[in-house]
């Protein structure tokens, strides 16, 4: 059966948490919330999963996240410096 699991990450400076983990063919959804100025978190994005967006200060962004495959993925904020990353399993 396939469950819709939405995950929120906070960023806050990082990402909080900055490891994820999915079901393999649950109805994934990855949520951001930013919720501080600090650090250069302002865009985030995701070559695996191929998405890149903004994150406006206190309002929430989510992507769905294809879980047929399993792995690691990662995603990053623009600059690609701070990391998170993603198990589907
Ligand atoms: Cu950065």
């Amino acid at each position: 059966m396939s469950e819709k699991n939405e995950q929120v990450v906070t960023v806050d400076g990082k990402y909080e948490p900055n490891v994820l983990t999915f079901n393999q063919g649950d109805e994934a959804v990855l949520t951001f919330n930013r919720t501080s100025e600090s650090g250069c978190l302002d865009a985030v994005q995701s070559h695996d999963f191929g998405f890149q967006a903004k994150l406006p200060l206190n309002e929430k962004v989510s992507f769905d996240i294809p879980t047929d495959k399993a792995g690691e993925f990662e995603f990053a904020c623009g600059m690609n410096m701070v990391k998170g990353k993603i198990i589907i399993k």
